[in-house]
């Protein structure tokens, strides 16, 4: 018998119906108001209950309706021409896990979308194309395959593909269902409808992205990093450098955070991003911790174990681990090493105090596989 079904514990809610507290409960309900002991173990849990469930979402099966949406609707119809990942416990938020949102967002060859700022933050990991760019705030930003960059709460924001033949396929991170808990949510379309953007692409990559810190710059004061765009190939290398000089994490490998430059933080208040590296064949032992992430395979092909669930992955598929859930991971090549890009809300639970983590210690840290 587990903890939370032990009707028999003191201090946990364990009164029986009778016909004279059913008759109460109604009249309470008459008035807007409830007993507290019908729903105690319920709204205080002994551990998370996340209704998110662990989910893969495979690229090969989500591309070709992705593409399919290029035909079906014009972007700016549409707002945005995005194919979202959700989550079968969460879809009352459209939340892939948590309160995190994710989707594939594509763009046709030679078009641009409309600007506009919103409360919710976002993040973009090009799955596919060469033609990306994205103005965030006037500056204008072209990313390749498998780069990183953000979009912090409340900056204008528009993107467009200037390839002449092919799409461009992003996937889009935000913290909607977060913002939409708290009853924060804003939007605001672009009073020009376009932004004009600055004459230097890349501007913060080239003041910031040097490991730097940049003097005769406008001083920095907003929450969120200076540095908007995170290049795969300085982000790959700085794996493999940090792959010779340590083991890494017994449950991640060799993981880096895409940081702020100036505080060495998360990259926006809501949401961290990282990149890790699982050696060839490596396997990685099992923890637990609140939070929610949602992971892409960047390079090559393994399994996850998540709440005793196996997932095989191959680089562009997704999947998510629900706050609280076991999980592990397993590069199953044995000759080339393998690359999971996520993203979480860890800045949220650190910053009010939630987060916890925990090591999963029998078997040799490896879940049982259901
Ligand atoms: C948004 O602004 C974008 O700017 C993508 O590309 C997805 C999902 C919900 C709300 C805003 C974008 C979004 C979004």
């Amino acid at each position: 018998m587990t903890a939370e079904n032990d009707d028999t514990m003191l201090g946990r809610a364990r009164v029986s119906d009778t016909p004279e507290l059913t008759a109460y409960y109604g009249e309470l309900a008459g008035l807007e108001a409830g007993a507290l002991w019908t729903v105690a173990n319920e709204i205080e849990p002994w551990f998370p209950q996340p209704k998110s469930v662990p989910v893969l979402w495979r690229y090969e099966e989500l591309r070709p309706l992705v593409h399919k949406a290029l035909d079906l609707v014009k972007a700016d119809d549409a707002g945005r021409r995005v194919v979202m990942l959700v989550n079968p416990g969460r879809k009352d938020v459209s939340a892939a896990a948590g309160l995190l949102y994710t989707g594939l967002q594509i763009m046709g060859p030679g078009e641009a979308m409309t600007a506009h700022r919103h409360q919710a933050a976002a993040l973009r990991f090009v799955q596919e194309g060469t033609g990306a760019w994205t103005i965030v705030d006037g500056q204008k930003l072209k990313v390749g395959a498998r780069d990183f960059a953000i979009t912090p709460n409340g900056t204008w924001h528009e993107h467009g593909n200037d390839s002449d033949d092919a799409p461009v396929i992003w996937q889009d991170g935000l913290d909607i269902p977060l913002v939409n808990a708290l009853d924060a949510g804003f939007y605001e379309v672009h009073p020009d409808l376009y932004q004009t953007p600055g004459k230097v692409i890349n501007s913060s990559v080239l003041t910031y992205g040097g490991n730097l810190l940049p003097y005769g710059v406008e001083k920095w004061t907003r929450p969120y990093s200076p540095l908007l765009a995170y290049p795969w190939e300085p982000t790959y290398a700085a794996l493999r450098d940090l792959a010779k000089t340590t083991d890494g994490s017994p449950y991640d490998g060799v993981i880096m955070e895409y940081t702020n430059p100036l505080t060495g933080g998360s990259v926006m208040p809501t949401m961290s991003a990282h990149m890790q590296l699982l050696r060839p064949g490596q396997a990685t032992r099992a923890h637990r911790h609140t939070g929610s992430v949602i992971y892409t395979a960047a390079k090559g092909h393994g399994v996850s174990v998540i709440a005793g669930q196996r997932f095989a992955w191959k680089q562009g598929d997704i999947f998510c681990v629900p706050s609280w859930a076991w999980h592990e991971h397993e590069n199953l090549d044995q000759s080339e090493d393998a690359c999971l890009f996520s993203f979480n809300d860890f800045p949220v639970m650190r910053s009010l105090g939630f987060f916890r983590e925990e090591a999963y210690t029998a078997n040799d840290g490896h879940q049982p596989v259901t």
